[in-house]
């Protein structure tokens, strides 16, 4: 069966990109729900509500395993159920931090909804490190990033807005932040804006770690494709299609199929 992968629109596109690359002869499977877009300013009873129906969905398609490309739905995986296993980008992101470093400050850029419900955090707290991270929360970015970018300034002011806050509450506890976590999945999308604007500080994509987690764990299991052939993408959005249709041709993603 495929691999499943859910977020709230595009962002995903970042995962299944790294995963496409990295794992060529799995098989795909994604559920866009850009109608609902965003999720990062919804109610965690409705984000439980969607992401249970998406994964159930998934897992009727045939899904050996299911990737939460999406950091809010992330942040409150424990109340998702499956049959199969259930991938987090939280997870994969804080085993990314912590390979980048041991202590000390580290920021963190993410919707409102996976600040709120402090999934990052939670995750940290499981690993003995002396890190911690420095959170914002943004109520437009991912929306911005979703609807195609627009304005290179709006994206500028709104990126500016979700930084800044970050390297101020670092000097005020005398720290030059280094490292910033890209914590919503639509972010690495516009990595270059971000690195143009802050090319001193080093960029965290949780997609990394998640690869290497997911291809450990079929490795693991008897799931591995170990066939020679490329494996298969589809793609399905409830809204958006000229977007999706967009991206996946300037992300350059493999895809069979694009339904709404
Ligand atoms: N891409 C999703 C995330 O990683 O949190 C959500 C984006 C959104 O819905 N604003």
């Amino acid at each position: 069966g495929p691999i499943g992968l859910i977020d709230s629109g595009i962002g995903g596109f970042t995962v299944l990109k790294e995963l496409q690359m990295r794992l060529p002869n799995e098989n795909y499977l994604y559920f866009g729900d850009s109608k609902r877009m965003p999720y990062g300013e919804r109610e965690n009873d409705e984000l439980i509500r969607l992401g249970n129906a998406i994964i159930k969905n998934l897992e009727e398609q045939g899904a050996k395993a299911v990737v939460l490309a999406c950091n809010t739905l992330s942040s409150i995986i424990s109340e998702f159920t499956s049959k199969v296993p259930v991938f987090s980008v939280i997870e994969a992101g804080v085993q990314e931090t912590i390979s980048c470093r041991d202590l000390g400050l580290v920021g963190l850029i993410a919707t409102t909804a996976t600040v709120k419900n402090r999934g990052y955090e939670k995750e940290l707290d499981l690993w003995n490190t002396q890190i911690e991270y420095i959170a914002q929360g943004t109520h437009t970015l991912g929306k911005v990033i979703n609807d195609g970018q627009g304005d290179l300034q709006i994206l500028k002011s709104n990126i500016r807005e979700a930084v800044e806050p970050i390297l101020l509450k670092g000097l005020k506890r005398g720290v030059i932040i280094e490292d910033l976590l890209l914590g919503c999945t639509h972010f690495p999308i516009v990595a270059g804006t971000i690195r143009q604007m802050y090319p001193e500080l080093n960029l965290i994509n949780p997609a990394d770690g998640l690869v290497r987690q997911l291809e450990k764990h079929l490795q693991e299991t008897d799931f591995f494709n170990s066939r020679e052939s490329m494996g298969t993408t589809q793609i399905l959005t409830t809204a958006d299609y000229d977007i999706f249709e967009t991206m996946i041709n300037e992300l350059e993603l493999n895809c069979n199929s694009l339904e709404m």
